[in-house]
């Protein structure tokens, strides 16, 4: 954003994250937070159970409850298949080590 908007909203133009909650100023403007106030960063606007900081760290929509912060395993959707698969791949290779060892015992 230009300094020009970053006056506008009462924001800092020498910092990108004036209120320094962790959220940058650009992207607080964006989603109608107050880039002058660390107080919302702890708020969920969109009550998905992530507070806007959590949405703005995982670069998820905190104004879209379908859009859930990257990583997270609870929420709607979200990035739990590469987890998921993850896990199953272990278990497929703790399996397959299991059956070999008993086939080495017949
Ligand atoms: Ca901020
Ligand atoms: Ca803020
Ligand atoms: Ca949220």
């Amino acid at each position: 954003m230009t300094n020009l908007q970053e006056f506008q909203n009462n924001a800092d133009p020498t910092r990108a994250d004036t209120d320094g909650d962790g959220m940058p100023d650009g992207w607080e403007v964006q989603y109608g937070l107050d880039p002058a106030s660390a107080a919302d960063a702890g708020g969920d606007l969109d009550g998905d159970g992530y507070t806007n900081l959590q949405e703005s760290l995982g670069g998820s929509d905190p104004i879209n409850p379908g859009s859930v912060p990257a990583g997270s395993t609870s929420g709607v959707g979200g990035g739990g298949g590469g987890d998921g698969c993850g896990a199953t791949g272990m278990e497929a290779l703790l399996l397959l080590g299991l059956f070999l060892l008993a086939r080495r015992r017949d």
